[in-house]
Formats: structure tokens, sequence, C-alpha cells
């Protein structure tokens, strides 16, 4: 029992010495992209921290096999905030990675920008309505958890990854060597 907990307070000190507090990055092998999950914040917070945290954006969602994978990596029982926005021009939907739009999973009804006489409903939330992982637009003033989408990982523990992918040239290099003698 005793090494168990000691085995614990290791793999925590690990864990916690290289990643955030809360949340693991995740790497989707279709794309390579790195994903994961920010603490509830504002549209405009959770944006600029995905940019100065992990040099990534709130997460663009480029087809519906990037949306099933989101929803089977981070579940829909927690709404979260994705990059989709129509800030600068009310009705002009784009990503704020700057990507192209080619796929929208909105919910029946929306985007509706708000329903009550001077609403205003400018950012998009996965996970929006109970049960569903479809879209819905929202005031981006509300406080939501995100989802970062990244492909340098900066926080990633990867080291040893790296290490493994050295050797692996080192050794290619190697019988490139070998074959060319
Ligand atoms: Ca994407
Ligand atoms: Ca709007
Ligand atoms: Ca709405």
């Amino acid at each position: 029992m005793k090494k168990v907990i000691l085995k614990l307070i290791i793999l925590v000190g690990i864990l916690g010495f290289s990643v955030p507090a809360n949340a693991v990055p995740v790497q989707w092998a279709t794309n390579g992209h790195w994903y994961e999950i920010q603490t509830s914040m504002t549209w405009n917070n959770a944006e600029a921290n995905a940019q100065s945290s992990y040099g990534g954006h709130l997460v663009t969602i480029n087809d519906a096999a990037e949306q099933s994978w989101l929803t089977a990596q981070f579940g829909i029982q927690e709404k979260f905030w994705i990059g989709f926005n129509d800030a600068a021009i009310e009705g002009t939907w784009v990503w704020s990675s700057g990507e192209a739009i080619t796929y929208t999973n909105w919910h029946t009804g929306e985007p509706n920008n708000g329903i009550v006489p001077g609403a205003n409903e400018d950012y998009a939330l996965i996970n929006a309505f109970s049960g569903l992982n479809d879209w819905n637009d929202a005031p981006g003033n509300l406080k939501f958890m995100s989802i970062v989408e990244f492909t340098v990982s900066n926080n990633v523990p990867e080291p040893a990854a790296l290490g493994l992918l050295g050797l692996g040239l080192i050794g290619l290099g190697l019988v490139r060597r070998r074959k060319s003698v």
C-alpha cells in the first residue's frame, strides 16, 4: 500500500511538473494537432490565452471527423468555447485561427444572435444543448471552459518521444549508409 501511495505521489509530481494543473494535451493522429481544455473564462480571454500559452487558437472544427473526435475525447457534458465568431461583422462567421470555413454544426435555429431585445451572441459554444454536441452562439462575456488547438507542443511532456524519434532517425541514417556502401 505504501508503495502504491509513493508511486502515486511520484506520478503526480511528474505530471504536475510538466503539464498545467487540470488538463493534459492530447494529440489527434489524423492531423497531428494538439488539443487541451482551458479553465472557465470569457471568450476573449480564452482566445488570448490560447495564443499566449500555447501558440495556438481556440479550436477550429474543420470537418465532421474532427467534431466526432472532439466529442469522443472531451465528452458532451461540458460546454466549450470554440474559435468560431461573428464579432467583427454580425452574421459573418470566421475562425479565430483564420482558417477557411469547411464545416458547421449549428443546432437547429442557431445561430440566432440571442432572442431577447438587444441581445448579442457572437461566439460559438459546442455541447450547448443537453445530450448533443452541436453549436450555439452565445455572449462572449459569459465564462465557459474552452478547447485550444495547437501544432507546437510547448508544454507536452515529449522528451521521451523526441528521443525515440532521434534514435529512429539515427537508425534510418545507419540503414541508408549501409545501403549506400
Ligand atoms: Ca482543426
Ligand atoms: Ca452574432
Ligand atoms: Ca444563440
